[in-house]
């Protein structure tokens, strides 16, 4: 894979990197995408259908056991060389940021240090009635479990269509992008806000944007670089192009 040698020079020269991931990031590890046709029992789902508190509250069996059909399939997978390149991008680096979509947690299993959640996770559980989490491990055998506080309906601690995205993780993600001087968009379609405005937002804080994607999709307008190719390919081979003597 051949590389822009100045894009070389501009990761070499940073020393704050963000990393905004989305879907798919997660496909080599086994994590079917969001727009992606869907397999199995679900395929006559969609996510939109889904994942919003109205599907939850008409219907929250099916959402319960599409949650839980989800979380049985990511217990059984594992961090691809896409997400450890950019935990490997630490060391190399000194800071990266993860500002991820992704519920799975496989950027942390992969080892980065700071992760932004916007969209939740999904071993998270909370009530929807007094919103107390409880552990993965405390659930009750109900679909969908029942609080053990208040006997209300537990839900899965992840962002559903039209909820506000974690006051908190979205602070943290616009303070990212006044600080780093890279910002990597890798693996998602960039049709959910608000975080698809993340990287137009980067760039105009004069932040370098690069852009990992097999498929073209809005963003390709908004970056300097777009690396066209799968995540797990193309991050592994910039960190070698860019720093040789590693590994
Ligand atoms: C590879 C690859 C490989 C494949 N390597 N790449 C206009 C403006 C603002 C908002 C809206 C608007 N219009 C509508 C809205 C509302 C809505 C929205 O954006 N809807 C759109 C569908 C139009 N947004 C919301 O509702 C958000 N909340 C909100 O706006 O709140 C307002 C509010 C404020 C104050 C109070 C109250 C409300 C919330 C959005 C939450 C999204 N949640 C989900 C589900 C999470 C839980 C779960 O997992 O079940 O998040 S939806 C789903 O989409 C999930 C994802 O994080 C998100 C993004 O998907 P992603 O990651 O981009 O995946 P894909 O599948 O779309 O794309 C995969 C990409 O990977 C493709 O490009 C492939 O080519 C590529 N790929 N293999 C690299 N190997
Ligand atoms: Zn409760």
């Amino acid at each position: 894979m051949d590389f822009d040698p100045e894009l070389l020079d501009i990761l070499r020269n940073a020393r704050h990197i963000a990393a905004f991931t989305g879907a798919g990031v997660s496909a080599e590890s086994g994590i079917p995408t969001f727009r992606d046709a869907q397999t199995g029992l679900w395929a006559k789902y969609r996510a939109e259908d889904l994942a919003t508190p109205e599907a939850f509250r008409r219907d929250p069996v099916t959402v319960w056991n599409w949650y839980a059909w989800r979380r049985d399939l990511m217990r059984a997978v594992r961090p691809n060389p896409g997400h450890l390149a950019i935990a490997a991008m630490e060391r190399l680096v000194g800071r990266v940021t993860v500002i991820t979509q992704n519920v799975d947690g496989l950027h942390v299993q992969a080892g980065s240090s700071e992760v932004i959640e916007l969209h939740g996770n999904i071993w998270h559980n909370r009530c929807t009635d007094c919103a107390t989490s409880v552990p993965e491990s405390e659930l009750s055998a109900d679909t969908p479990p029942v609080c053990p506080h208040c006997k209300g309906k537990i839900r899965p601690g992840v962002v559903w269509f039209g909820e506000a995205l974690p006051t908190q993780a979205w602070t943290r993600a616009a303070e990212v992008l006044e600080t780093a001087d890279v910002f990597f968009c890798i693996g998602t379609s960039s049709l959910v806000e608000p975080a698809a405005s993340l990287p137009r937002y980067a760039r105009s804080c004069g932040r370098t944007v690069i852009q990992i994607n097999p498929e073209l999709t809005s963003h390709d307008e908004i970056a300097q670089y777009v690396l066209r190719g799968k995540a797990g390919e193309v991050l592994p081979a910039l960190l070698k192009a860019a720093w040789p003597q590693v590994g």
